[in-house]
């Protein structure tokens, strides 16, 4: 019998896909809709102090190969979320659900983890470090001592299971560089990528989005090879207990595979979510069964993290 159990943070799920934050998670309508479907869990959209509309429409557009967006974090604010999330625990007490969030500011970072830290939620927190939309805030990750700094402070008062989502590096010194930062923290995992940010697409003349004329975070397929290295990279880097969230690219079960391969013990569908619905989860696990089954796996420990390089 072929599995695609995996665990992280020590919580266990019967499938290793899910939703990636962003997508089909802003509502409790979107999110009930990925609860009842085929996926292992899901996790919020990015939730703020207070709700945020976000950048002007149009902010989405899908592209041939895969997306663009500047949607500018619209969200419901994070009592919306962490409500949600405390009525699902009373009804459904087997099953863990994740939670992203993250503070227009540092301090902001802080009350959001402190009010998860005070509250009943008992599931896993993602910290996203990587949001490249909102004009004239940078992607914390890409500053080391910024996210050193945000990292300790945090972890003086926050002992739930929190982990980080990170943009896509780019250099071999940069991941280094992170990964140094990553290993002083009891962070449960990170997860690689968020969207490439600040690309362009181009229609006839024009750009397709309306925020910051034009520049936004491309997904999907574009971003399949840097989000694999991304993946392998902290793999090799990290302390194994640190686990690793493979996003970006997946549209097939082969997709998930590869994942897998370079180490990730969960993969987040975007994306591909985004133009075809929850039924993309019942159809890449019966593909990724079935490529495990004519290799012989019968689960993810079998290959997780076996990436094979040339002599
Ligand atoms: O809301 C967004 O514009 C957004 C966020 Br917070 C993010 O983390 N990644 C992304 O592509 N868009």
């Amino acid at each position: 019998m072929v599995s695609l159990k995996t665990q992280i943070a020590g919580f266990s799920f019967d499938n290793c896909l899910m939703n990636a934050a962003g997508v089909a998670c802003m509502t409790v309508e979107e999110l009930e809709a990925v609860r009842q479907s085929s996926a292992g869990t899901f996790i919020t959209k990015t939730a703020t102090l207070t709700p945020r509309q976000g950048n002007p429409e149009p902010r989405y557009h899908d592209v041939p190969l895969g997306s663009i967006n500047s949607m500018g974090l619209p969200n419901q604010g994070i009592d919306y979320y962490l409500d949600y999330l405390l009525t699902l625990q009373e009804s459904h007490p087997q099953r863990a659900f994740f939670l992203s969030l993250v503070g227009m500011s540092p301090d902001e970072t802080h009350m959001l983890l402190k009010k998860v830290q005070n509250s009943g939620f008992n599931g896993i927190t993602e910290l996203n470090l990587s949001c490249p939309n909102v004009p004239g805030k940078p992607q914390i990750a890409y500053d080391f001592e910024t996210t050193e700094r945000i990292l300790s402070e945090a972890f003086a008062y926050f002992d739930k299971p929190l982990g980080i989502k990170l943009p896509p590096y780019f250099d071999i010194v940069h991941f280094d560089q992170a990964a140094e930062v990553f290993n002083r923290h009891p962070l449960k995992f990170v997860n690689c990528v968020n969207s490439i940010g600040n690309g362009m697409y181009i229609e006839d003349e024009s750009v397709v989005i309306r925020p910051k004329n034009g520049f936004g975070g491309i997904g999907g397929q574009y971003i399949k090879p840097t989000t694999l290295a991304n993946v392998h990279a902290f793999y090799q880097r990290l302390d194994p207990s640190i686990q690793i969230i493979g996003t970006g690219g997946v549209y097939s079960g082969r997709d998930a595979l590869e994942h897998i391969l370079c180490g990730a013990s969960m993969v987040q569908i975007g994306t591909a979510l985004h133009q075809q619905g929850v039924g993309i989860f019942e159809r890449v696990s019966l593909e990724l069964k079935a490529i495990m089954a004519q290799k012989g796996y019968e689960k993810l420990e079998d290959f997780k993290g076996k990436l094979k390089y040339l002599a």
